[in-house]
């Protein structure tokens, strides 16, 4: 399956939903496939995704979806584990797994030889292929993201 596959089946059970997505084409191809204020890119920022969702599912009501790379979840594998001991009901974890990091080269990861969804609740993993993709850069601002996102949440509107 193409990674922008997988995003779109993804988006298409989506309705109220805060989606944070991590660095990368991941990112970019979120935003092609459906732009919304309740998206949160992670833009540059590797490693971080999962964090930020827990970080939002533990303090609010929020239903939360995180969308990682395999090679996002490797820079801060420990927040797996994180992840299980705060098991906050109102987070799911999608991880979107081609054996590399294929947004900046195809440098191969350890992710065959882990089971992710074995060391967190709530964490599917979805095989896809090693293509890089074509979606254009995020046109808006880290700045702007973070402040329709916030004004989103705030105000209870999707
Ligand atoms: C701390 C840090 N290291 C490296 C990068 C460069 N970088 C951006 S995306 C990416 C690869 C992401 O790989 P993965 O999460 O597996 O997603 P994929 O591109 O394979 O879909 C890298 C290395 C970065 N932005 N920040
Ligand atoms: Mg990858």
């Amino acid at each position: 399956m193409k990674r922008i596959d997988a995003i779109k089946k993804i988006m298409k059970n989506i309705r109220d939903e805060l989606v944070i997505s991590s660095t990368g084409m991941i990112s970019r191809e979120l935003y092609a496939v459906k732009d919304r204020p309740r998206n949160f890119y992670v833009l540059g920022s590797m490693g971080n995704a999962l964090g930020i969702g827990l970080g939002i599912a533990i303090n609010s009501r929020h239903k939360v979806v995180v969308i990682s790379g395999d090679g996002e979840v490797f820079m801060s594998l420990g927040t797996l584990a994180l992840h299980k001991k705060l098991n906050p009901k109102n987070l799911k974890h999608y991880i979107l797994d081609n054996n590399c990091h294929s947004s900046t080269g195809g440098q191969p990861t350890c992710s065959d030889v882990v089971d992710f969804s074995k060391l967190a609740p709530n964490t599917k993993v979805i095989k896809v292929n090693e293509e890089k993709g074509d979606a254009p850069r995020i046109p808006i601002l880290p700045k702007q993201i973070a402040r329709r996102f916030k004004n989103a949440i705030s105000s209870n509107r999707s």
